[in-house]
């Protein structure tokens, strides 16, 4: 979550003349009022979410409807938004202060909800509209603000919360309407410095189209994102002006604007599904000949009467030299005269063709540093991973069953369990799961924290949804030992086969429970199962027993403190596991401490993946002690953007002394040839797997025992000495735009060091456009 200054946000606001463009744009006419609201379960069931640590009486739902919004297209609905936001006494940017204890989701039925000053959205908040008949919100033609949905704030002068600290909020099933506003007054739709386990999923934008139109869609500074999907931007100066360290965009549709996208900086940034019609410039990579883009992955994606796909000012001399990296894999062009423009000459014509692959940047094949500059072989896609049309890869957003009648739906506290955090909801969570999952019925856990002492068991068929991320929480001597790890969820046992959709959840732990495998995903299951949103929280939440007075940074690793063995294990019988916006998190801070204090929790493993046929798009790992990822005997797996981060605290104790220590059993990394005095967890491994194709890498280690002067820009980054180890037995790896923080040693193939960070210097961190094996 560690946000590195990279540019003063006074460069970013939009302000540049507009470039001409052909097309108008498509309005959304006002008219229906929120009476006319379709069914929606979501909305029609009943609403018990408890969260035990706020004030008594305290609402997760809110229908902004109860707080005297109108949604009729005239009165004036900002403040009675803003109210159903604030409501419970939530803390806002102003206060700065993240929470565990407060979530909410606000609801709006169909409508149009006139609005003349920025909503406001808070830490811990869901903005979901109705997916049957998404509300749209209407900007008033004299709106003034950041963004008419205002993620972050501003406060004299700052972003109210650190951005890289900004987690847990969606906004979903909306229409932004800035069309009213002058296309001469500069506006936006949505501003979003974000970070991990947040989304933006299913929003339309419609803003200005015409040629000196100053709208943008969406406005991101900074941040250590996050994720978009199935999101369309009709109009604007930018479609979208962004720059954050990591992102992932799947199926953004961009139309009608001058720029479609303004990258502003990155470190990485990962587009799977990006769709651009008639703009005038597809992707412009701001920064000039001091470039401040690392890099971009563009893949399965159609761009369409557009002059310029890629606008780069990356030369095989442009500073800083391993910047402005671009892989380019399948994307059609329709009637784009010029692909990939650079500074002083076209580097890929375009025209109706095919991109089968075109990159720039430095590449390791497996060795290097090479230019590279045009082709290079792209993936031969495994037909398991492939879906949709042609060769695309198989993607599915994020089910909201939609048309689920709200009698197919059975509530988790309506079943037993209470969600109180101190009561064993085991036996009630399983009976209801068993009992759910073979009818189609969808099992919602209202908000609450779920306490278990053995595991839950989700059987093929299940359908799990969760109200604003409530959390399983593992407690007790099941999970205790860490010489016998026990799991919390499984999801399937081995031999199931089927489909399961888990969504909208966390999984943490209580205590001491140094053996839990938070969640273990067994399913041979059908193309489509997996999770979206689902997160691991380890600690630093309040009920965790694992905050700032159990487990400060001065404290030696307690056993109280050793909080999991594992956070994810994808096992050997799993076979098509799919993934988004999955993030799995050993806390570094305490999200309801007022500044957000460090802690020292103690995990051993991040995501163990084993199975076959495996897509992650959009997933982090943090702060475990041996590893981040590690794929042993995987096959076929495809994602992107994969983001790590080192614990803190090490090399005090690094990944060598515990307290969770590598166990052959687990075929762990045995950490033989790092500098001794500075092997911190890997970020990345690979051991005895095929066909691994990922999309944006980026490894992070910040610090050396919470100093951070080990990962200064232009420093000798040795926070430690490798990160990412390509052992034996592996074949056919492609990594795309890869980037590392902190780090001597890049790769090490067999042992052996194969890039150092020196050769390949980018915006902050050293990138590679592309690794292969
Ligand atoms: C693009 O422009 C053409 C002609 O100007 C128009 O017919 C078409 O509807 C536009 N497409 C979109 C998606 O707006
Ligand atoms: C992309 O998003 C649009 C709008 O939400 C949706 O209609 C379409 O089905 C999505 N396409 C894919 C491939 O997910
Ligand atoms: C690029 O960076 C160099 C070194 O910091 C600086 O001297 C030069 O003025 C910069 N060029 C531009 C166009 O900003
Ligand atoms: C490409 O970017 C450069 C530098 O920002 C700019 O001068 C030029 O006009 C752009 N060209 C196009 C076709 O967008
Ligand atoms: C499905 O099973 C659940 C849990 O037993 C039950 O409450 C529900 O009524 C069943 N639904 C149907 C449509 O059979
Ligand atoms: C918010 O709190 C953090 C941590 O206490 C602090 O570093 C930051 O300056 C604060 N920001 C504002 C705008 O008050
Ligand atoms: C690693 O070593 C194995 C066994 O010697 C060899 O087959 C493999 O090609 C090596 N990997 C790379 C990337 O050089
Ligand atoms: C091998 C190589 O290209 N090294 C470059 C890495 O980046 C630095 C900073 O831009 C350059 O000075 C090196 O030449």
């Amino acid at each position: 979550m560690r946000w590195v200054s990279i540019l003063s946000t006074a460069l970013l606001v939009a302000g540049a003349s507009a470039v001409p463009h052909a097309g108008k744009h498509r309005r959304i006419s006002s008219s229906s009022a929120a009476s006319s609201d379709p069914s929606y379960w979501l909305a029609d069931i009943k609403h018990q979410g408890n969260a035990p640590a706020a004030a008594s009486g305290y609402k997760v739902f809110r229908n902004v409807l109860d707080y005297g919004a109108t949604g009729d297209g005239t009165t004036d609905d900002t403040e009675a938004i803003n109210k159903a936001i604030s409501d419970g006494d939530r803390t806002g940017p102003a206060a700065n202060q993240t929470t565990s204890t407060t979530p909410a989701i606000v609801y709006f039925p169909a409508g149009t909800y006139s609005v003349s000053a920025p909503i406001v959205d808070f830490y811990f908040t869901q903005l979901i509209g109705n997916p049957n008949s998404p509300a749209i919100l209407k900007a008033t033609s004299s709106f003034t603000g950041m963004g008419l949905i205002d993620g972050d704030e501003y406060e004299n002068g700052a972003e109210g919360w650190i951005s890289t600290n900004i987690f847990l909020r969606q906004v979903r099933n909306l229409v932004i309407d800035l069309t009213a506003i002058p296309g001469t007054t500069a506006a936006t739709g949505i501003h979003w410095p974000s970070s991990q386990a947040t989304s933006v999923e299913n929003v339309v934008i419609n803003v200005n189209a015409d040629a000196d139109s100053q709208h943008q869609g969406i406005f991101i500074e900074d941040g250590s994102g996050g994720w978009m999907s199935d999101v369309t931007v009709n109009g604007g100066l930018y479609g979208m002006n962004i720059g954050n360290q990591q992102f992932t965009y799947r199926n953004i549709t961009i139309n009608n604007a001058a720029t479609a996208i303004s990258q502003i900086w990155d470190w990485g940034w990962t587009y799977i599904g990006l769709n651009i019609q008639n703009c005038t410039t597809g992707i412009s990579l701001q920064g000039g000949v001091n470039q401040t883009v690392g890099g971009l992955n563009v893949i399965d994606s159609t761009i369409s009467n557009t002059k310029t796909f890629v606008n780069t000012s990356w030369t095989d001399t442009a500073t800083p030299a391993s910047a402005g990296n671009l892989i380019l894999e399948n994307v059609v062009l329709d009637n784009v005269p010029t692909a990939v423009l650079g500074p002083s000459t076209t580097y890929l014509e375009g025209g109706s063709t095919t991109i089968a692959s075109f990159g720039q940047g430095h590449k390791y094949t497996p060795t290097g540093p090479d230019t590279l500059k045009g082709t290079f072989a792209p993936v031969a896609r495994p037909s398991g991973l492939v879906g949709g049309s042609g060769s695309n890869y198989f993607t599915k957003g994020k089910p909201q069953y939609a048309s689920t009648p709200v009698d197919s739906v059975v509530s988790i506290r309506d079943s037993g369990a209470k969600g109180d955090g101190t009561t064993d909801d085991t036996e009630a969570i399983n009976t209801a799961l068993k009992s759910a999952a073979g009818n189609g019925t969808i099992i919602f856990f209202d908000y609450g924290i779920y306490k278990v002492t053995d595991t839950i068991y989700i059987p093929p068929g299940a359908k799990v949804v969760g109200e604003s991320y409530p959390i399983i929480a593992a407690s007790g001597d099941a999970f205790s030992d860490a010489s016998n790890p026990y799991p919390v969820v499984q999801v399937g046992k081995s031999g199931d086969k089927g489909t399961i959709e888990w969504s909208d959840m966390r999984v943490g732990t209580i205590g001491g429970t140094a053996g839990a495998v938070l969640i273990e995903w067994n399913l041979n299951g059908e193309q489509g199962s997996g999770m979206w949103d689902v997160h691991t929280q380890i600690g630093g939440w309040t009920g965790s027993e694992l905050q700032v007075e159990q487990c400060p940074t001065s404290a030696s690793p307690a056993a109280k403190c050793q909080a999991a063995f594992m956070s994810l294990h994808i096992t050997k019988d799993a076979q098509n596991f799919y993934s988004e916006n999955d993030w799995f998190w050993t806390a570094d801070h305490d999200v309801d401490d007022p500044t957000n204090t460090r802690v020292s929790i103690f995990t051993g493993r991040g995501v163990l993946v084993e199975g076959t046929n495996i897509a992650m798009w959009g997933t982090g790992s943090e702060h475990h002690g041996l590893y981040q990822f590690q794929f042993d005997g995987a096959t076929n797996v495809v994602g992107g953007y994969f983001q790590t981060e080192s614990p803190y605290y090490q090399p005090s104790p690094d990944a060598t002394s515990g307290p969770y220590t590598s166990d052959t059993k687990w075929n762990d990394p045995d950490f033989s040839t790092c500098l001794k005095g500075n092997c911190d967890a890997l970020g990345l491994r690979i051991v005895d797997s095929s066909s691994l194709s990922l999309y944006g890498v980026g490894l992070y280690s910040f610090f050396n025992d919470y100093d951070t002067s080990c990962s200064d820009l232009g420093g000798s980054a040795d926070c430690q000495s490798e990160v990412f180890r390509v052992d034996s037995g592996v074949s056919d790896l492609k990594v795309y735009g890869y980037n590392t923080v902190g780090v001597t040693n890049m790769i090490t193939v067999n042992g052996t060091s194969a890039a150092v960070y020196s050769d390949n210097l980018s915006v902050f961190p050293a990138s590679i456009a592309l690794f292969s094996t």
